[in-house]
């Protein structure tokens, strides 16, 4: 699969490209190993969904120059964690953690920096538990280490972020009702949060 995606006569962009493609199907790989064992071992599904993608080329483009990063392909490598994006949405909060820590503690896995918007959410509310990791990608002759970033969430938090991403896009609206609707955002988003520990409870009880 690996050959079919990689050509030599591809662009240097095309090709860092590839290799990110290569390194989430790695990482997508590994998250849905441990969901096989879960579903065997104890009869559940630790995670709902996997989505992944590669930033686009014009959201690239725009962290570039709103960071003031080199336009060369080895800054861009170097200074921009997200160009590779697996997120997995779990069913409960701990299985955020459990997974984390699972996928951590595999031998050709780097942590390279943790951010913990569960415990510590965004003022805007926002919640997941963000992994920059770096993995190794297995070429004809060579062996590449590839940064990812693993967002992972519950069903409640992916649902509050997603509404909110739809939202923030939305142009002009009057500063009134951006205010407006950022406090009931706010409060949506606590709301889920609060949420999720009563399913995390119930979990717990059976
Ligand atoms: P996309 O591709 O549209 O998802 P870093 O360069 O990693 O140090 P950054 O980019 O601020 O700094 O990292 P951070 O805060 O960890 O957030 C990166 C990603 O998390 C975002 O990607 C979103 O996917 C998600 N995220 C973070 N904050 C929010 C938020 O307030 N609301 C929502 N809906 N998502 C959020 P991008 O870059 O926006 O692009």
């Amino acid at each position: 699969e690996i050959m079919n995606l990689i050509h030599e006569n591809m662009k240097p962009r095309d090709t860092i490209m590839a290799y990110y493609r290569c390194a989430i199907m790695e990482v997508e790989t590994k998250f849905k190993v441990l969901n096989e064992q879960f579903s065997l071992e104890y009869d559940r599904n630790p995670i709902e969904s996997i989505k992944s993608r590669t930033k686009s080329m014009e959201s690239l483009a725009k962290k570039i120059r709103d960071r003031n990063i080199p336009s060369s392909l080895e800054a861009i490598e170097e200074n921009i964690n997200d160009i590779a994006g697996v997120r997995v949405i779990c069913s409960f909060c701990e299985d955020i953690y459990m997974l984390a820590n699972c996928l951590l503690k595999q031998d050709d896995i780097t942590l390279i920096e943790i951010k913990d918007y569960i415990k510590k959410p965004k003022p805007n509310g926002y919640r997941s538990l963000h992994l920059i990791i770096s993995v190794p990608i297995f070429l004809k002759d060579e062996k590449r280490d590839m940064k990812v970033e693993v967002q992972l969430r519950t069903i409640a938090m992916d649902f509050w972020a997603s509404l909110e991403h739809k939202i923030r896009y939305k142009k002009n609206l009057s500063e009134d009702l951006q205010k407006e609707l950022a406090e009931e955002l706010l409060y949506c988003a606590n709301q889920s949060a609060e949420l999720d520990m009563k399913m995390q409870k119930i979990r717990n009880k059976i």
